[in-house]
């Protein structure tokens, strides 16, 4: 084949006829992508600035289910983008043969810039939904660390988002505000009536949409766990809590958490206090329902009972206000540790864990004793505690 066959055989974009394809249906369904992306992006830097060890305003411990709802809101928001992007893109691929308007320097340097926000756009967006559908699934097929790329990805896509929202204000504007079958802004040969009507696509998109969240959303809310057939995590488990990591995997061993197990209270200079497990058990014991909120989108409400951690400090004589360490038996693998500022180990339902609904917590949830506190990333509730150092 010669270069030109090769060259004859891409689409330009006047073999593109059908009417679905229209500036309408794309505004539409870029609105809600739009709302979608917008919910996502805040939620995601709330997270991010959730697990920062190194907050300048301190990170709030209550409502002590918000974090459970922003990071919930996060995965479903991103699984509902994911029906709307495709469908967007469907709608305006074919502009991807649109030619240049060579010659003229101005009207070329405009579309070029315009052409490279949209690649951004796009490669941006899909990075994310791929990377955070398969983290929903706990699959991490790459070497990279998740959270950071994530969000640096995040921010490019956004200010790419705004970039392509301000070109395209006056045709959004004018196709939002005209009837859906409005044709002003249809490229010239899309002339052919589709095989549905644009509402019918439209109300397709929105039932893809609201099946997508449907069949997914139950690992984060309880009310649609038993329609969420598509849940990777149902929000159910052991105790009534699912668990990422068990004690195996973190290869806590049976001698360590045996009878012979303290927590120690550690500050500079060394051990202050230790308990064994009977001694904590003797302390006050409170009660808490507080849900563990993983970052990978299930979430579980829980009642936990233990010691109240400020408790413990005063027993150790440990200021107010300090910020400590809770450091775990677990030898591979991150999230071994965790750091609380001083408004998080002073916190009410800040408690070290000993009990789960009722039961003696069991190995794959912590044992001997796990942090557990109100408004706070998943990762962040370490188990198999074995120190509490005072930084
Ligand atoms: N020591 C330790 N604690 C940990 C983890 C871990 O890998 N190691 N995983 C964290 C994560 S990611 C979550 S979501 C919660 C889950 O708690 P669960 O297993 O009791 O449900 O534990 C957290 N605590
Ligand atoms: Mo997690």
């Amino acid at each position: 084949m010669k270069a030109a066959d090769v060259l004859d055989r891409v689409p330009r974009e006047s073999d593109f006829t059908s009417r679905l394809r229209s500036p309408a249906v794309a505004a539409r369904v870029g609105l809600w992508l739009g709302i979608a992306f917008g919910i996502c992006f805040l939620t995601g830097l709330i997270s991010h600035y959730a697990q920062n060890g190194d907050q300048p305003v301190p990170f709030p411990t209550a409502p002590y289910w918000g974090y459970r709802v922003t990071q919930g809101l996060h995965v479903i928001s991103g699984t509902a983008a994911i029906p709307l992007l495709l469908v967007k893109l469907w709608s305006v691929y074919p502009q991807l043969f649109k030619s240049m308007p060579w010659g003229d320097v101005r009207a070329m340097t405009i579309s070029g810039l315009e052409r490279l926000s949209i690649a951004v756009l796009v490669a941006g967006s899909t990075f994310l939904l791929v990377t955070g559908l398969l983290n929903t699934s706990r699959w991490y097929p790459w070497a990279f660390s998740f959270r950071p790329v994530h969000y640096a990805v995040a921010w490019i896509t956004i200010g790419a988002l705004v970039v392509h929202i301000a070109v395209k204000l006056p045709v959004i504007r004018d196709a939002l505000t005209s009837d859906v079958d409005d044709t002003t802004h249809d490229s010239p040969t899309a002339t052919e009536p589709g095989v549905v009507s644009r509402r019918g696509l439209l109300r397709s998109t929105w039932l893809a949409t609201g099946i997508a969240v449907l069949a997914t959303a139950g690992s984060t809310v309880p009310l649609l766990r038993k329609v969420s057939v598509l849940s990777v995590r149902t929000g159910d488990g052991p105790q009534g809590v699912p668990f990422n990591r068990t004690a195996a995997a973190a290869q806590v061993t049976a001698e360590e958490r045996g009878p012979g197990w303290t927590l120690d209270v550690v500050d500079g200079d060394g051990v202050v206090s230790s308990w064994s497990r009977d001694e904590l058990a003797a302390m006050t014991q409170r009660t808490e329902t507080l849900p563990i909120a993983c970052v990978e989108g299930w979430s579980a409400s829980a009642e936990w009972t233990g010691v109240r951690l400020r408790d413990l400090l005063d027993a150790a004589s440990v200021p107010r206000g300090a910020d400590v360490r809770m450091v775990s038996m677990q030898k591979r693998y991150a999230f071994g540790v965790t750091e609380l500022q001083g408004n998080f180990a002073d916190a009410d339902k800040t408690l070290i864990a000993l009990k789960l609904n009722g039961e003696e917590l069991s190995l794959d949830h912590g044992f001997p004793a796990r942090l557990i506190a109100p408004n706070r990333p998943g990762v962040l509730q370490t188990k198999w505690l074995t120190t509490v150092e005072v930084i």
